[in-house]
């Protein structure tokens, strides 16, 4: 690996700089990583070997470590820089418990209780006096809140809410650290009052005792078992049973019931769709693009130093990376993990410019955001996992065993389809936004991530060589056509459908399969856009400039060669045309080949975080193989079970008594 570093013809620092938003970002990283590296008690360990329970454990353990002793020794708090930005998500990643209390609890907290009840709960969550999870998702339902069969019923002569699940598929099933750690659940129930319902409120509930743990009477809690990843995540089950809780517990920042029972809204609080989108960005940067960012930096590394057969007959072995077929395999995902990460950035820009607009009381710009955030939500969660996969087989025999830390990587990532929001139904959700902008792109001029839809100038791209469709622009124009075409083709159907009196919900279900593709156009044309013209407004040095040009093209292009049929049914690019990109995208794979572990080692993951033999800085690869098999517990002794089952029941010998 020190050889090819020989090779990389751009400053690697720089580049790493410009991923984490400038070199004071890296230096602020960097210090909390040291801080962490250096403590043996939350460095990150083997978490290969362990059991779930092990893991589990080992999470609190740390999590309790970090808050009570680690945190009050740096001088940081849970809000401070350090912490909010560095540690949680780059350093410690998934090796602690407690993400549904910080991450989801305490903000759904600010989001829906009243200043009183912040001010009552807030402090004891932010001491851990309380631990608490979001329960929303039923064993029956998770998509379709108003499915939900939990109730909370008002009772007026105790002032009191009875909360109940009436069957088995109404149990809370699913919910983050509710099966072991959790002794308070924000609790989503449908309000019953007076026989009449009234739709899913918040409700706050105690669940188990604040001193034994014990659950409290009428609960029924637990863990609901292993899963594909999360094991240091106890998601749990939690059945209730008439549990009464007073009237002062359904948050009341949206609607109040008053002690006689009557039902009052306030002005409906659009901050929880902002802090959705806040929370989606933040989700699909530190659990989907930073978990293909350590992919890539394992499969590539790996491959320069994985030496199998001869290229050239009779020559000395190659290392697999020079395999063409290797290559298309590795760089367009090195070349995703740039483009999306600067894409979760600008959403999340987008939604820091949102919050200073509402501070003047202007929320036009939500309904954008809010689709933007879905669509992308659902294109770079799934992107990333499919790539992942990929990443993952190319490391051949050795991608199989968790020493690679790939399964680990992808386990983890692959959640993030479905949590905060099934991809499919987050696809279908843009889309309805998609639909309505073409339908009044005559009328009203479109802004922010839509602007492209009001050039509906009909033409096909001029382009007529390899070297051309590197250009940016022209890709760029690609996507932006392509996008629009598929959207107005869909839009058109649905449109046919429902003059030809179909049922808008009828019509809507036989349009969804394109519409999900129309939101995968408009999501990769977001992607290229932002990047390309992110590219333009830079300040760096040359190398480092042409290098994320070349990224751009070769994700673009590995999108067309992955949709050509889009670009040709469309009319844009000729066969000819789409033959042209497939070269242009070959050519550049061979550019970016003598960068490929500078591109990598610029995500700066330290060894530590990546807990891969494959992938380690230095490129030991068999060393590291070797000493892992050496602490599998089924090594512990030299013969394991021998006598008692394969001895005597398989060979037949008996013990020499
Ligand atoms: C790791 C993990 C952590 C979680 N943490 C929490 C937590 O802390 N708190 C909590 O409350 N929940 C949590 N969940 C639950 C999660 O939010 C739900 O599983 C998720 O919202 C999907 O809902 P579902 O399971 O009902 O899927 P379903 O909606 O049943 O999906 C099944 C299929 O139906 C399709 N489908 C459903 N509706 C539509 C539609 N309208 N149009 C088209 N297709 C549709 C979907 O696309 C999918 O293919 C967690 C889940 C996981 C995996
Ligand atoms: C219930 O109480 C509220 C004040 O808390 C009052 O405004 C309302 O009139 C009362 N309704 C009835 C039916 O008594
Ligand atoms: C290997 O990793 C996968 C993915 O994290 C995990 O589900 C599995 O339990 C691990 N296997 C062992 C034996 O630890
Ligand atoms: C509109 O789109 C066409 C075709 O894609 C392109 O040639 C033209 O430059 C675009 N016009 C503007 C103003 O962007
Ligand atoms: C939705 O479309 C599918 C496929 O045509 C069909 O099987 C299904 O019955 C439709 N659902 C409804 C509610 O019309
Ligand atoms: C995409 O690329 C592969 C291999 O790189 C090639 O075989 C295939 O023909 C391309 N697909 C299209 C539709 O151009
Ligand atoms: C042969 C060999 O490497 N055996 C190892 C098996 O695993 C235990 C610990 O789990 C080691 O101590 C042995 O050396």
């Amino acid at each position: 690996l020190e050889k090819e570093r020989g090779q990389v013809n751009f400053n690697v620092e720089e580049l790493t700089n410009i991923y984490d938003g400038g070199a004071e970002e890296t230096k602020l990283r960097r210090k909390v990583a040291d801080v962490i590296q250096n403590d043996p008690e939350v460095r990150c360990k083997d978490i290969g070997m362990m059991t779930r329970e092990e893991r589990y454990i080992d999470g609190v353990r740390r999590c309790v470590y970090l808050y009570k002793v680690l945190l009050p020794r740096e001088g940081w708090t849970p809000v401070s820089k350090e912490v909010k930005d560095y540690f949680k998500y780059r350093n410690i990643g998934k090796e602690r418990s407690f993400g549904v209390h910080a991450g989801v609890f305490i903000p759904c907290l600010l989001s829906f209780g009243s200043d009183e009840q912040i001010a009552k709960w807030l402090p004891l969550a932010m001491q851990f006096q309380i631990i608490g999870t979001y329960a929303q998702t039923e064993m029956g339902h998770g998509t379709f809140l108003r499915g939900l069969q939990t109730t909370a019923t008002y009772d007026k002569k105790n002032k009191e809410f009875v909360i109940n699940c009436p069957e088995i598929s109404a149990m809370k099933w699913w919910p983050g650290d509710l099966g072991k750690s959790a002794n308070h659940a924000l609790l989503m129930a449908q309000l019953v009052i007076d026989g009449k319902k009234y739709g899913m409120h918040p409700f706050m509930v105690q669940i188990r005792d604040l001193t034994t743990h014990m659950p409290l009477p009428g609960i029924t809690v637990g863990d609901i078992g292993n899963k594909v990843g999360f094991e240091t995540t106890d998601n749990g089950f939690l059945h209730l049973n008439q549990v009464r809780i007073p009237r002062e517990n359904l948050l009341c920042k949206n609607a109040e019931v008053k002690p006689n029972g009557t039902y009052l809204t306030k002005a409906s609080d659009k901050m929880v769709y902002g802090s959705m989108v806040r929370l989606r960005a933040i989700i699909l940067e530190s659990e989907a693009v930073s978990a293909l960012g350590k992919a890539c930096t394992i499969a590539v590394r790996y491959s320069l130093v994985r030496c199998q057969g001869e290229l050239e007959p009779g020559k000395p072995e190659v290392s697999v990376m020079e395999y063409m077929t290797q290559q298309k395999k590795l760089l367009p995902y090195v070349a995703m993990t740039y483009v999306t990460h600067f894409a979760c950035l600008k959403l999340s820009n987008q939604y820091n410019a949102f919050t200073r607009e509402m501070d003047n009381n202007d929320i036009s710009g939500l309904p954008e955001l809010h689709a933007l955030s879905a669509g992308m939500k659902a294109v770079v969660s799934e992107q990333c996992s499919d790539g992942i996969e990929i990443l993952r087989k190319s490391c051949g025999g050795h991608g199989y065993s968790n020493a690679s830390g790939i399964p680990i990587i992808w386990s983890s990532a692959v959640a993030c389809c479905t949590y905060e929001g099934e991809n499919t139904v987050m696809l279908l959700q843009c889309a309805r936004y998609l639909v309505k902008c073409i339908n009044q792109v005559q009328t009203t001029r479109m802004v922010g991530s839509v602007a492209y839809l009001n050039n509906m100038t009909q033409s096909t791209c001029h382009v007529d060589s390899v070297s051309g469709f590197k250009q940016l622009d022209v890709l760029v124009a690609c996507f932006q056509y392509r996008a629009r075409e598929v959207l107005k083709t869909a839009a058109l159907k649905l449109s046919h459908l429902t003059k030809h009196g179909m049922a808008s919900y009828n019509a809507w279900n036989q349009s969804s399969v394109e519409l999900v593709n129309v939101v995968k156009a408009h999501i990769t044309q977001f992607i290229v856009t932002t990047f390309a013209s992110g590219i333009t407004e830079l300040e760096c040095t040359k190398p480092v400039k042409n290098v994320l040009q070349q990224l751009c093209a070769l994700y673009a292009l590995s999108c067309i060669n992955a949709s050509t049929g889009d670009f040709l049914k469309v009319g844009y690019l000729s066969p000819r045309q789409c033959d042209l990109a497939h070269e242009a995208e070959l050519e550049l794979l061979s550019c970016i080949r003598p960068n490929a572990v500078g591109l990598v080692d610029a995500f700066d993951f330290s060894d530590d975080l990546l807990q891969s033999c494959l992938g380690a800085y230095d490129g030991n690869v068999y060393e590291r193989l070797f000493a892992w098999a050496k602490k599998s517990p089924l090594n512990k002794t030299e013969v394991t079970i021998y006598q008692q089952y394969i001895q005597i029941r398989l060979i037949g010998r008996r013990k020499a008594f």
